[in-house]
């Protein structure tokens, strides 16, 4: 039995004061849907199966180019990150994993396994960083990495995946996320072909290192911190070295890292189709990289992207398996509290996209039913599936209410008390 931060007082007092009503509202939703020919608590059931990782970074405060504002409490190292993970876990039931971020949580792989199985967290995938330089390290990422002009530096890059990798191993992680900051600032700066070709001989390295049962995920995005080019742009890009190196190699989606107005959802169908989906960082935009909470801004774009994911598992496709993490930059809320409502914000537009009367759909679709069609959509999407949502949190050990018990239990005030003030804390944006 794993061990709790917020006391079950607390969380069974709120819970006790919903249930009631909710009880109510799961009913008269249950047979609405019944009407629609849907089982209600067969949808909750996959809801409660549902999981997105918590990036360890993402409880820390994040900040912009211009400032960072730190927060009362924040994690001053990985093992306080693992307990505000922990919480998250608890009144939210799901985000039963942490996807560590190497060298900012590096520490001893037994330590890291034991604090974390004590609150029954596993570890998601290993996040590399050569986008900024470690203290102690030899030779600077500033002018690049896997992609850098210098041998020496490209080496370096390749042996610090590596070794993420290896941490990994310890861990039980089964995945490598690669992310690179290489680019160019200037037209001429750097020879597109050649930058191109020394990232995929590179990552021929890493994933020559990469057990037979891991994953490695790359993750494409089209500018920042290189303004003009960057070396893995676009989801085009993110394909042909996928397919370059292998079975084992997959494209990873950030919902933020498209120029405004990309049909993302489109480009999910595409590597769904083509076998090639590893899975996503959600988060929401209004502009670009915002790193805003997921559902924040379009839901109906998460909808939609879910939309594709549920066809895909509706049918069976052959070796779909995404996985689902949270990749977000809190820079005036509290961290777990966005984080909680995030992976509740996923959950709801996985329950919604499984509202989806694909058969219907399907018959508009053949029929060039274009109105018949996208409203198929909106009326999954116009459902308040909130009662499911929280009657699976409630039947699994959650709250029914995450922000509301966690304000209760004042987690917030009882670590500022305990973890003083540090610099840095490496909130960041990836
Ligand atoms: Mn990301």
């Amino acid at each position: 039995m794993s061990e709790t931060i917020i006391s079950a007082d607390v969380v069974d007092k709120d819970n006790l004061a919903r249930a009631a009503e909710l009880k109510r509202d799961y009913d008269a939703l249950g047979e609405r849907l019944d009407r629609r020919g849907i089982a209600v608590d067969a949808i909750r059931g996959k809801v409660e199966k549902f999981a997105v990782a918590i990036p360890s970074w993402g409880v820390g405060t994040g900040g912009t180019r211009f400032a960072r504002f730190p927060g009362a409490g924040e994690p001053r190292d990985i093992f306080d990150k693992i307990e505000d993970c922990a919480v998250i876990r608890q009144l939210t039931q799901a985000t039963p994993t942490v996807s560590l971020h190497i060298p900012w949580d590096t520490a001893d792989p037994n330590r890291l396994k034991q604090a974390a199985s004590r609150f029954g967290l596993g570890f998601d995938a290993m996040n590399s960083n050569t986008f900024s330089d470690a203290s102690d390290q030899k030779l600077s990422y500033k002018f690049g990495s896997l992609s850098h002009a210098d041998a020496g530096t490209r080496r370096q890059a390749v042996e610090h995946n590596l070794e993420c990798i290896e941490i990994g191993k310890k861990l039980g992680s089964k995945a490598l996320t690669v992310w690179i900051g290489d680019g160019s600032n200037f037209p001429g700066q750097v020879n597109f072909a050649k930058a191109f070709e020394r990232y995929l001989d590179a990552m021929k390295e890493i994933y020559a290192g990469l057990p037979d049962d891991w994953k490695l995920f790359t993750e494409h995005k089209m500018y920042e911190p290189a303004f003009y080019s960057t070396v893995v742009q676009d989801w085009g890009t993110n394909y042909i070295i996928a397919k370059e190196l292998g079975d084992k190699a997959f494209c990873l989606v950030d919902l933020g890292h498209h120029a405004p107005n990309v049909n993302i959802e489109m480009i999910v169908s595409r590597l769904i189709q083509f076998k090639k989906l590893g899975g996503f960082h959600f988060n929401d935009s209004k502009y670009g990289d915002d790193d805003l909470d997921a559902g924040s801004i379009d839901p109906y774009r998460l909808f939609l992207v879910f939309n594709e994911l549920v066809d895909a598992e509706l049918a069976g496709a052959e070796g779909f398996d995404p996985a689902h993490m949270l990749d977000q930059s809190h820079n005036v809320t509290d961290p777990i509290e966005s984080l909680m409502l995030s992976a509740v914000e996923v959950q709801r537009a996985y329950a919604q996209a499984l509202l989806v009367d694909r058969q219907a759909l399907e018959g508009y679709q053949d029929a060039n039913d274009a109105l018949m069609a996208t409203q198929t959509l909106k009326a999954a999407y116009r459902t308040d599936v909130e009662p499911i949502l929280a009657m699976a949190r409630l039947n699994t050990g959650g709250a029914i209410d995450p922000v509301a018990t966690y304000r209760a239990a004042g987690y917030r005030a009882k670590v500022a008390a305990e973890r003083p003030a540090v610099a840095g804390g490496g909130g960041g944006i990836v």
